[in-house]
């Protein structure tokens, strides 16, 4: 695979009209075609079919610069309805297109289309898309490119070439099949049979040595890698054999460059490197492996690409490769993960609230749920599930945003806690009295502007484990973080109000509890759940609704749009 050069050719030029003045303004207006359908693809000597966007895995990346408009076209061919997430464009005002089902559309159903709005606004640097309903988004899922707006640059001397990789898991089964199973029996749904970097497993992988995907380098050249994880359960830790690079953005932000050896990402991350090729002109393999701090089942495998240097020399019959830290080293994960600090600089500033209007503690918990006769799959005999607040999210059968819209009754209730019913020991002995959660859609309705504090707290219920916990419409600061139970006298005065990093997803430490502050300038109905799909499944989710502001700016776009796949 061909590094490709730095510079793209982009689609229409926008024309705004200001004051009578005809301006030529640096917003672009991209389109896009994305044609959803069954292909066959042959991983680990297994063939199967599977539900992708025209027929890639990874499906294609969207090109755009900060501030531009892309309008996706998604035309359903497969057998089953389908949504597609801008999984960290925060959509000012357009709820209609951010995609989760039944909580602002419902699927695009086999034969139907629907045009997504994507509206770009501060976001640089790296973000996906990715399918929001079931567990598509295994292998509907791919890239999204944010260029610096035209006339500004990176806050770094200029690559000389980009390339994206995405991380992501591959399942021999039909992944429909496999979550279907899970919610049936309501045991642990399998995990992955591999690993993948931009599609291929790669070495160590069964029948995967041939196909390894390689990223051909200059020696001497500075490279922009854009990391993505697309995986659906797992974290992971990532490096290149011999290299050291440097992390200079996170979610689409920037932050201060972090020169290291290996990363630890979590589902719904992304991560923008530097990676300067400076070693011996060979192979060196670039690999991920799980950290998992669970007991759960999990994929223990890694995946692995080839950073290949471009020139005459004798490649090595094998190629050296990363020591990566243990799957279940948690001081490495937390030794990066603590490192990430916000650029915070004159062109890149931050504004962290201070004086906070609305504060809501979560609890975030793996649960279960009473089976008669203990004739369910998990635990006990029980149902695996997951709650926030010990309610377990209950998706309506019509969609959150029209039901607001349209003043609907019956389908959500406004009434989410803003801080858990039962105060005990979170991350102590638990004892049994919060295994088993209350079931409900309970969304959390906040005024336009307020600026809200979200500590979310780990727990020992069940299982505890690092939870990757993603708040669509919205960047937030990650303030701070600590591992046993929040403490309100204490735990605020650790935390990081000068650079705190400005991201969309972050792990909550196991048995810990992490603290997230924004302005809800963002008027709509947002989704906010783990990004582990099985907890996602299992009801660890909620919804924000920000109401309208006082005037028409500050208001969701009125238009409810024509073919918005609605629920009836
Ligand atoms: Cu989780």
């Amino acid at each position: 695979m061909e590094l490709n050069k730095i510079g793209l050719l982009f689609g229409f030029l926008g024309f705004l009209f200001l004051d009578g003045l005809l301006l030529c303004t640096a917003k672009n207006v991209h389109h896009y075609s994305f044609i959803l359908k069954e292909t066959n693809f042959t991983r680990l000597c297994t063939t199967k079919s599977m539900f992708t966007v025209n027929g890639q895995w990874p499906g294609p990346t969207i090109h755009v610069r900060k501030g531009d408009t892309a309008f996706v076209n998604v035309h359903n061919d497969g057998n089953y309805g389908v949504t597609i997430h801008w999984h960290g464009v925060k959509q000012p005002r357009n709820p209609w297109s951010d995609g989760p089902e039944n909580i602002t559309q419902c699927p695009i159903q086999p034969g139907k289309n629907f045009t997504y709005e994507v509206i770009f606004s501060d976001e640089e640097g790296t973000l996906w898309w990715h399918a929001h309903s079931d567990w598509s988004r295994a292998t509907i899922h791919g890239a999204i490119v944010i260029l610096p707006e035209n006339g500004t640059t990176y806050p770094f001397p200029k690559p000389y070439a980009e390339q994206v990789l995405i991380l992501a898991e591959w399942f021999n089964g039909d992944v429909k099949e496999l979550i279907d199973n899970a919610t049936a029996t309501g045991a642990d749904p399998d995990p992955s049979d591999a690993y993948a970097i931009n599609g291929q497993p790669g070495f160590p992988n069964n029948c995967s040595n041939e196909t390894t995907s390689r990223f051909r380098v200059q020696y001497g050249e500075t490279y922009l890698l854009r990391v993505v994880h697309a995986g659906m359960n797992e974290e992971m830790f990532f490096g290149i054999a011999k290299h050291n690079f440097t992390v200079v953005a996170q979610d689409a932000s920037y932050i201060k460059p972090i020169t290291t050896d290996y990363i630890m990402i979590t589902p719904g991350q992304t991560m923008d490197i530097l990676l300067v090729a400076d070693q011996d002109p060979s192979y060196y393999y670039i690999t991920a492996t799980p950290f998992f701090d669970s007991n759960a089942p999990y994929d223990n495998s890694n995946t692995s690409a080839i950073l290949q240097y471009v020139g005459n020399y004798t490649p090595p019959s094998s190629p050296p490769y990363p020591s990566l830290p243990n799957t279940t080293d948690k001081d490495a994960a937390d030794n990066f993960t603590t490192r990430i600090r916000a650029l915070a600089s004159s062109e890149h500033p931050i504004n962290v609230p201070t004086e906070i209007d609305t504060q809501i503690f979560i609890t975030v918990s793996v649960n279960q749920i009473l089976c008669a006769n203990g004739s369910c799959g998990g635990p006990n005999g029980n149902r695996l599930s997951a709650s926030l607040n010990n309610i377990s999210f209950l998706t309506p059968t019509i969609d959150i945003l029209q039901a607001y819209y349209k003043n609907l009754s019956d389908v959500f209730t406004k009434d989410f806690p803003n801080k858990p019913l039962y105060v005990f020991n979170y991350t102590g002995d638990v004892g049994d009295n919060t295994i088993y959660p209350s079931q409900g859609t309970n969304v959390t309705i906040i005024d336009y502007g307020a600026a809200v504090e979200i500590v979310f707290q780990g727990t020992n219920v069940g299982n505890a484990e690092n939870h990757p916990m993603h708040l669509h419409g919205f960047s937030f600061y990650l303030v701070g973080t600590g591992y046993g139970n929040f403490n309100e006298t204490t735990s605020p005065e650790t935390y990081n109000l000068e650079d705190p990093p400005e991201v969309n997803t972050i792990g909550v430490p196991k048995n810990g509890w992490a603290t997230i502050r924004f302005i809800a300038n963002n008027p709509g109905v947002w989704f906010m759940h783990c990004h582990l799909e099985r907890h996602a499944s299992w009801g660890m989710a909620t919804v924000i609704i920000v109401k309208n502001g006082p005037t028409n700016e500050t208001s969701v776009l009125p238009i409810l749009p024509d073919n918005l796949p609605i629920c009836s």
